[in-house]
């Protein structure tokens, strides 16, 4: 099955063991029948995917650059973190005229990669062409415009009450720029995203073991598998529009178990339901077997989440002094990830 290799040896028809052999990082699991019988129905459902969509445009070229970015910083011994940010798309055509969206505008991303900068990181920013940018982000038309004047020789600078922000701002992005601590790789539907997703675990865990994956892009449950898409745009003339929407292969699995095997990984659980999500958010952790999962309430994302590890909950709230004073949540959800990931390499 394409990069895996599979071996079933039966002991007393029970127990089976089955080596999952990739190019990085062999894995040996002793499983019963059932969980074996379930385990190859997953690997078929994301195997499948990949087989059937065509890799995204310039993938290779992204591969090369998320290559010399990860040799680049492990040859300085700095430490690596891949953020996905952005909602996922869902084409209805192949020649795309209309999607189903995730919501995620990427602020959540953007923020956290600005402070793990700011901790020292290096970031890989995997995110959804056009949706907010770290630094970027601060400056708004009116902050910028408003802020600029000429002086007598014709030449910009930058004044006014906003000035010292935007000085602060670019100071960051400039110190980013120098050091090389920002890779941008950009994706629009699903599958572009899975794609990059694999390539980007697969290359740290081999050139930066012991990096972080933090997964706060929105990525869609559902898709049109390739073969059920039409060729071009859906006309209307046909009537009222129905479609089937599949299930998407739960690729948080191979991620921990395959591909980034040496990661520290932390996904995000986005609900609206109050009374679901510290249930979700520990079957996730259950399920994936990763190591923490930052849960949030849409009405509440801003304000409050909820760090759930294995051995404990704990919810994280920015005060009023917090708030008054600037302080953004992703400052302290970057925070608490950094301690937490201290914490596990010491252990
Ligand atoms: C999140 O929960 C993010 O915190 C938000 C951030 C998308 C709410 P914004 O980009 O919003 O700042 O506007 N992301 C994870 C959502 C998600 O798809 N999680 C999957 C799930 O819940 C697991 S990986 O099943």
């Amino acid at each position: 099955v394409n990069s895996l290799l599979f071996m079933g040896s039966s002991s007393d028809n029970v127990l089976y063991v089955i080596y999952i052999v990739n190019l990085h990082s062999p894995v040996s699991l002793e499983v019963t029948e059932k969980a074996l019988v379930c385990h190859l129905q997953e690997v078929m459902g994301w195997e499948k995917f990949f087989q059937e969509t065509p890799e995204p445009v310039n993938f290779k070229d992204k591969c090369i650059s998320l290559e010399q970015f990860c040799q680049f910083h492990k040859s300085r011994e700095r430490q690596l973190v891949l953020v996905t940010s952005g909602g996922t798309t869902v084409p209805l055509e192949r020649n795309t005229v209309r999607f189903v969206d995730n919501f995620s505008s990427g602020t959540r991303g953007a923020a956290t990669t600005e402070y793990f900068i700011a901790l020292g990181y290096a970031v890989i920013f995997l995110n959804r062409e056009k949706s907010v940018q770290p630094f970027e982000r601060h400056l708004n038309t009116e902050s910028l415009f408003g802020s600029i004047t000429e002086d007598s020789d014709g030449n910009l600078c930058i004044t006014g009450p906003n000035s010292q922000k935007i000085k602060s701002v670019y100071n960051q992005y400039k110190e980013t720029k120098t050091k090389n601590l920002l890779l941008k790789i950009t994706f629009l539907s699903l599958p572009e995203y899975l794609w990059l997703l694999r390539a980007a675990s697969q290359t740290l865990n081999t050139h930066a073991p012991e990096s972080l994956a933090v997964l706060a892009a929105a990525v869609s449950d559902f898709f049109i598998p390739q073969d059920d898409m039409t060729e071009h745009k859906i006309q209307s003339g046909g009537g009222p529009l129905s479609v089937t929407l599949q299930i998407v292969p739960k690729m948080l699995k191979p991620l921990v178990s395959i591909w980034g095997t040496n990661l520290y990984i932390v996904s995000f659980k986005l609900e609206t339901d109050p009374n679901q999500l510290q249930k979700k958010a520990r079957e996730a952790l259950e399920r994936y077997k990763h190591h923490l999962v930052v849960g949030n309430l849409l009405p509440t994302i801003r304000v409050c989440v909820t760090f759930v590890t294995r051995e404990s909950e704990e919810d994280v709230k920015l005060t009023e002094e917090n708030r008054q004073n600037g302080v953004e949540i992703e400052k302290l959800i970057v925070e608490k990830i950094h301690s937490l990931y201290k914490t596990y390499l010491k252990h």
